[in-house]
């Protein structure tokens, strides 16, 4: 029989709702168990040696297993992180590190970093102003404390769970993607580089000028706060919850969740963004 590689994957959740696991558990072609227990690409097997939220384990041996992954594999695991990353007593990780003092450690000895959602990737929720607990994402983290490693975002509020099983796959098929790979925000272009306003079936109401006044109504739904025309994702052709339909679809505006302005800049959620908001979008955005 050939031997199937492991590739050493530990998984830290910071300030989030943990909704970036329940997508995780929701993926349904490869389901969960595929994913952990069956090779992810043919001859190669995630091997998630830690994650709080579906592991048997706890206490101090499972901590153990985080500090032996880095120290006992430097270079070769992955780390994934949920949620952004407050300052110092905010989070822990068990009883004695801090998430911070955790995410440097496990980042320095990485093979990649992979932040798991909007919180993880660009501060998200958790750092809304006036981000009472300092909270950051992992690229400042990292930037901070002088840490180069290969970094991929992965967005979304959550993110879809096939963004994280093809970037994955990608991976464990390829390698690490190359700059050419991703856009400025280290979204992988292959799931964040198409506009959801260029592909979304009520466009031809917004280019003939009629707009929804009230969830429900037949329209396009920009006057009713849709970022669509700022955001970059698949939603409209990939769908959510196994093909079954995604946010304009069900008649919500699209809220941006993916992009780096979430939420702070795209709120009222359920209001039309106004000329300032569009302002702070053009200048952070490409
Ligand atoms: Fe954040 Fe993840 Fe939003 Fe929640 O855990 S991206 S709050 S849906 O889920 O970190
Ligand atoms: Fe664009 Fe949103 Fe209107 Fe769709 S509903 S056409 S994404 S503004």
């Amino acid at each position: 029989m050939s031997k199937v590689a492991e590739i050493p994957a530990v998984w830290l959740s910071g300030a989030s709702c943990s909704g970036c696991s329940v997508s995780l558990l929701n993926s349904a072609s490869p389901n969960i168990k595929n994913l952990l227990v069956d090779p992810v690409v043919p001859g190669k097997h995630l091997n998630l040696r830690f994650h709080a939220t579906i592991m048997a384990g706890q206490g101090e041996p499972v901590v153990k297993v985080l500090k032996e992954t880095s120290s006992e594999l430097p270079g070769e695991y992955l780390l994934l992180v949920e949620g952004a990353v407050p300052e110092g007593p905010f989070c822990a990780v068990g009883e004695h590190f801090t998430m911070e003092e955790m995410t440097v450690e496990l980042a320095r000895d990485a093979l990649a970093v992979i932040a798991v959602g909007t919180c993880a990737s660009f501060g998200g929720i958790p750092s809304g102003e006036p981000n009472p607990t300092g909270a950051r994402s992992v690229r400042e983290v990292l930037e901070a404390n002088g840490i180069s490693k290969p970094l991929i975002n992965l967005p979304g509020c959550p993110p879809h769970p096939d963004w994280l099983v093809g970037t994955l796959a990608m991976v464990l098929l390829d390698g690490l993607p190359g700059p050419e790979d991703l856009d400025p925000a280290l979204r992988p272009k292959a799931f964040y580089g198409k506009l959801i306003h260029d592909n979304c079936p009520r466009r031809a109401y917004f280019d003939s000028g009629q707009f929804a006044r009230h969830p429900g109504e037949p329209g396009c739904l920009y006057e009713l706060g849709c970022k669509g025309p700022m955001t970059y994702a698949d939603c409209p052709l990939r769908l959510w919850n196994d093909g079954t339909n995604w946010c304009v679809g069900a008649g919500s505006p699209c809220i941006g969740c993916v992009e780096p302005s979430f939420p702070d800049r795209f709120q009222p959620i359920f209001e039309k963004i106004d000329e300032d908001g569009l302002e702070r979008f053009r200048i952070r955005t490409r």
